[in-house]
């Protein structure tokens, strides 16, 4: 077991059982009302960030970009997107929030510039075979006209991986560029040490600055298998893959190839070299924890996305299965597990766990939203219980719900149009927050403007109709987060389970004098506690929570889809 929290450096360590609360930039807080989230707006709202009690802050990107994917196109990764900021709001951000005793960690995006990168602007006005093109993956098409790409190669935002590049004029070369998300995303040459030293330096443009760390955007993307050879999509096309968790796509050419790991060994020691240690966060979509523990060897990343719990859902069996893997490889490491249930690029929790729900029909499905909610505020309170640390996004903190009735004109999403209003419905989870007030924008920004669309039902969601509220689900995270910062054995450590009747996950957190007992009870019917688990609550999800009078003695029960920790 690693120390107990209170005998490690907070300094350098922090990162080991931090809470990091996920900012999307765009849709968090609008400081001119010109509709788009920014810089100033966020850091007039850092206080809401203090008083949840967050230890971090993740800012999705908010470099300058043309916004083709939300800021995940960066066109220059030492400037700000003007509608966003400027680099001397990023100053003050990082000074503000670290006189609150938060950090910032950003978002770096290695795999793929944007197609405006003067890079990439470059290469387009040389001849494919040139040292500016080289710092792409281009090649010959195939077939007598080259007007075949080199690869089956798909985008994650579907239709073909590959585009032509075209002469000055318009005209198809017979060569293609690589670009595994939109076409204004090519993907960079890794190999090509330029973009290794390129990458570093960026990476020094900002710890100097004083961030603290990166999220790494598809971690697991940077380099491609050798030859670039075709792959085989039939797991896929049957059906088989509801995500990127077939145990195929280990074998995929252009996911986590061994290659990447020497770049974050590189990355690793530049990280290192600053006082105290800036940290890194893999956005790494790999198929099961044995491949995600490599990331996290000791010269590697810090800690990585577990994707494979968020995609657990509300199953006791494989959310215990999934939760003994991820600690049992993290340990063979030494890494921290991580815990995450919500991000801008997956169905809010709320929906997503709620009975009803389905994959497939994302948008259509009915859904009993109450239940989701009581579902979602049990998931969390459990899952922020787990030895390691936990990411938080923006807005789950209110309960809110995916947005699914967007309509088609107002989505963004670029795996929408590519996908001919099939998938890509991640605009659903980015719809600005509401803030205060009874209409559109709900404070989100001075305007009525919102990027997206905001439902007119959210006047009961915002943060100044939660606070204070007894019960809100805004004052149910500040005291969960308050808690588990108090509470010694929560964080960082060990975890035991305890027998517990089907459909109930309950476990202490060992190690410590005065511990900790967490119980979710996914069925939906009430569940007698023993009292040997404890029978004073510190924080519970529900309001149904009771002590009953049985054979005289007094216990606990808790309602249906309720999470509780107890003083053990
Ligand atoms: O996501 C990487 C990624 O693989 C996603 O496309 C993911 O598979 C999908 O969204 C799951 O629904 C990152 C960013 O988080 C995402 O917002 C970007 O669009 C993408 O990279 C490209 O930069």
């Amino acid at each position: 077991m690693t120390a107990a929290s209170g005998t490690r450096d907070r300094s350098t360590d922090w990162w080991r059982d931090a809470v990091v609360y996920q900012v999307y930039p765009r849709s968090f807080a609008d400081s001119d009302g010109d509709g788009l989230g920014d810089i100033p707006g966020l850091i007039s709202r850092l206080d809401h960030l203090q008083e949840l009690g967050v230890d971090a802050v993740w800012i999705s990107p908010f470099y300058s970009s043309p916004l083709h994917d939300g800021g995940y196109d960066v066109a220059d990764y030492r400037s700000i997107d003007s509608r966003l900021g400027s680099l001397a709001d990023v100053d003050a951000l990082i000074e503000q929030a670290h006189a609150r005793d938060i950090r910032i960690i950003m978002d770096i995006v290695p795999n793929h510039t944007s197609s405006e990168h003067p890079w990439f602007v470059e290469a387009l006005a040389s001849e494919p075979g040139s040292a500016a093109w080289d710092r792409y993956i281009v090649r010959e098409g195939r077939g007598p006209d080259r007007e075949t790409p080199p690869n089956n190669w798909r985008s994650v935002f579907h239709g073909r991986g590959w585009s032509h590049v075209r002469d000055t004029e318009g005209n198809p070369t017979g060569y293609w560029y690589l670009h595994l998300f939109d076409t204004t995303q090519p993907d960079l040459n890794w190999d090509n040490p330029e973009v290794r030293a390129e990458f570093r330096d960026i990476l020094r443009f900002w710890f100097d600055r004083g961030i603290d760390g990166f999220r790494i955007d598809v971690a697991h993307g940077l380099v491609k298998e050798e030859g670039l050879p075709d792959f085989d999509y039939s797991a896929e096309d049957e059906g088989a893959r509801a995500d990127m968790f077939d145990e195929d796509l280990a074998h995929s050419p252009f996911w986590d190839q061994d290659g990447v790991h020497e770049i974050y060994r590189d990355w690793r020691r530049v990280a290192d070299e600053y006082e105290p240690p800036r940290i890194f966060c893999g956005e790494t979509w790999v198929p099961n924890p044995v491949r995600l523990a490599r990331y996290q060897r000791p010269d590697e990343l810090h800690t990585s996305f577990n994707f494979d719990y968020l995609m657990a859902g509300w199953d006791a069996d494989r959310m215990r299965r999934s939760i003994d893997e991820t600690i049992a490889q993290h340990a063979a490491v030494g890494a921290p597990p991580t815990w995450v249930l919500s991000n801008h690029d997956v169905v809010r929790h709320r929906t997503r766990l709620a009975p009803g729900f389905d994959n497939e029909t994302r948008l259509t499905c009915e859904v009993d939203d109450e239940r989701g909610l009581a579902r979602a505020r049990a998931a969390t309170l459990f899952t922020m219980a787990l030895p390691g640390s936990m990411y938080l996004y923006q807005g789950e903190e209110l309960g809110l719900p995916e947005v699914r009735d967007l309509s088609p004109d107002d989505r963004q999403d670029p795996a929408w149009h590519r996908s001919g209003g099939t998938d890509g419905t991640r605009d659903g989870c980015r719809v600005p927050i509401p803030w205060s007030g009874t209409t559109p924008s709900y404070g989100f920004g001075p305007a009525d403007a919102s990027w997206l669309p905001q439902p007119a039902d959210w006047a009961d969601l915002t943060v100044d109709s939660e606070l204070g509220v007894e019960g809100s689900t805004l004052e149910f995270y500040r005291s969960a987060l308050r808690t588990r910062r108090a509470e010694d054995s929560l964080g960082e450590g060990l975890l035991a389970w305890l027998d517990a009747p089907e459909g109930v996950l309950a476990f202490t957190r060992p190690g410590t004098e005065s511990g900790v007992t967490v119980v979710l009870n996914l069925t939906d019917a009430p569940v007698h506690l023993p009292n040997s688990w404890g029978t004073s609550v510190l924080v519970e999800s529900g309001d149904e929570v009771a002590v009953l009078d049985d054979d005289g003695r007094e216990h606990l029960v808790i309602g249906g889809e309720t999470a509780v920790w107890l003083r053990a």
